[in-house]
């Protein structure tokens, strides 16, 4: 045991290393600046709930199967070369907050963001958050998150 342990490189680690916040400091970069020009922080969106456009087109809120027996959503983009799909019963559920986004920090999408449409999947990997968004699929068998091609 003590030998596989060693061999473990998933165990917490001590790092050295230079922490970013005083390069930044040594290179004049004020810390608030940069991160007031970082999108990679959390951001604001303006949407469509996707709970709620199910629910117009007629799949009702917790629905984990339709009556034909579909358990996924699946989202294509305009591309094609992305698409992904979450359970049924995530994007049904109000508190899951899966969102149809078309504006970020009150400012219209840009291409890098996903203009015109994307969704933001909370709590889960990005790759899930298909950006350029072209068709959602309700569909029997969950999607393989497929990049078909380079795309963003
Ligand atoms: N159309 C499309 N959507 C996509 C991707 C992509 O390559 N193409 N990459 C995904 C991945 S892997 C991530 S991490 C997120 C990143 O989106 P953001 O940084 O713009 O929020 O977008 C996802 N949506
Ligand atoms: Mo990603």
């Amino acid at each position: 045991m003590f030998n596989f342990l060693a061999s473990c490189d998933f165990l917490p680690a001590v790092w050295s290393g230079a922490k970013l916040v005083d390069v930044l400091e040594l290179l004049g970069i004020p810390m608030f600046n940069f991160l007031a020009s970082c999108d990679f922080l959390p951001a604001v969106w303006s949407e469509a709930k996707l709970v709620d456009v199910l629910e117009l087109l007629g799949i009702p809120k917790l629905t984990s199967a339709t009556s034909s027996g579909e358990k996924h959503v699946e989202f294509v983009s305009i591309d094609k070369c992305k698409k992904a799909s979450i359970p049924l019963s995530q994007a049904t559920n109000p508190e899951a907050d899966v969102l149809l986004a078309y504006e970020m920090n009150g400012l219209p999408l840009n291409r890098d963001h996903g203009y015109p449409l994307r969704v933001v999947v909370p709590g889960i990997i990005g790759a899930h958050s298909v950006k350029l968004l072209d068709s959602v699929n309700i569909i029997s068998e969950e999607c393989e998150v497929g990049i078909l091609f380079i795309s963003l």
